[in-house]
């Protein structure tokens, strides 16, 4: 008998070396049919007076068995924290990965700065439809039916008295008839014109029109406004210039030129050894174009201007050629 509890001592200790379910060691020697438990029950067979020396012998090794069980569960537990703990080290000395982020595109940014610059003056955005009535778009600007300047060449027509927008005029309009002044506003936005493609045209573009109408509105106030606005754009140094032009829709009209911010004037590749770069056209609204949108011209006068957003990013950003703008190449856009 104490051959066989040795034994099972023996046993059971080596099989715990090496055990994976301890679970099952601790069934197989010290569960209900367990082989230790198996030997007190063949206690029978043991002689009276050894019965209690068997017993206590038994219930050392029980003792010891539990012990290693324990220990070794412990033991187990002790290195899968440790697996975990490794396999789970963070190094926060190791560089990060950088993340490629993108950027406006350099129309949207120019775009952006037009709004900010004109939001900063005071005048708020507008936005109207691209698809618009022949009305809008030239017969409330003062271009009737016949004018030269409406030729069907330029515009692309849907029916009759349906068009792609040519400029976003047609918002101004759809403003004065909507609201009372003083009108102070801004409308960005996309514009069509059946020119074919080149470096400096594209039958459809951007344009930004401004509008301000109240009492007593007059050309000093559209010159210091775009002389804000060029300083904002150009830069500091920035200097404005008019020149008489003839828009239907203003009376007297101008065209406006900044001094070139590459050479300060003197001439150089930029400005064509002018000087003076071309930004943008303006005037006083016409009377009849106040008429036309219920708003007497005797008791209100406004200013309206107008430029192309492609224009004066291709002039801010030195790029050569329009269509670049368009033809979304990384290696073009990343420059900017
Ligand atoms: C330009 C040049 C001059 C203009 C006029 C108007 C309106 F609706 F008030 F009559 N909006 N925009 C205007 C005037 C636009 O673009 C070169």
């Amino acid at each position: 008998m104490k051959e066989q509890i040795e034994k099972v001592r023996l046993s059971a200790l080596e099989e715990l070396k090496n055990a994976v379910d301890i679970e099952a060691v601790k069934v197989k020697y010290l569960g209900k049919k367990g082989e230790l438990t198996q030997l007190l029950r063949g206690m029978g067979q043991v002689a009276p007076e050894e019965r209690p020396q068997i017993g206590q012998l038994v219930n050392d090794v029980r003792t010891v068995i539990e012990n290693a069980i324990n220990e070794k569960m412990t033991a187990l537990k002790a290195q899968e924290t440790e697996r975990k703990l490794r396999s789970e080290a963070l190094d926060v000395t190791v560089p990060g990965k950088k993340i490629p982020v993108g950027h406006r595109h350099p129309l949207a940014q120019t775009e952006k700065t037009l709004r900010d610059i004109f939001v900063g003056l005071g005048f708020t955005v507008a936005e109207g439809p691209e698809v618009e009535y022949d009305y809008y778009n030239f017969e409330a600007l003062n271009l009737p039916k016949n004018h030269p300047a409406r030729d069907t060449q330029d515009t692309f027509y849907i029916t009759d008295n349906i068009l792609l927008r040519s400029q976003t005029s047609p918002v101004q309009v759809r403003t004065m008839e909507q609201t009372r002044p003083p009108i102070r506003v801004i409308s960005p936005g996309r514009v069509y014109r059946a020119d074919p493609a080149d470096a400096s045209h594209s039958p459809i573009f951007h344009q930004v029109e401004g509008l301000v109408v109240d009492k007593g509105i007059t050309m000093s106030d559209l010159k210091g406004v775009l002389e804000l606005f060029a300083k904002r754009m150009f830069g500091e140094q920035t200097k404005i210039r008019f020149r008489p032009h003839h828009f239907p829709f203003t009376e007297p009209s101008a065209e406006v030129d900044v001094s070139c911010f590459v050479c300060g004037g003197k001439g150089c590749r930029l400005c064509k050894g002018e000087g003076w770069i071309e930004i943008l056209g303006c005037g006083m609204v016409h009377p009849f174009v106040l008429e036309n949108c219920n708003i007497d011209p005797r008791e209100y006068s406004g200013f309206a201007f107008g430029m192309g957003i492609e224009r004066i990013a291709m002039i801010r950003l030195g790029i050569s050629d329009m269509r670049l703008l368009y033809e979304n190449d990384e290696r073009f856009l990343s420059q900017f």
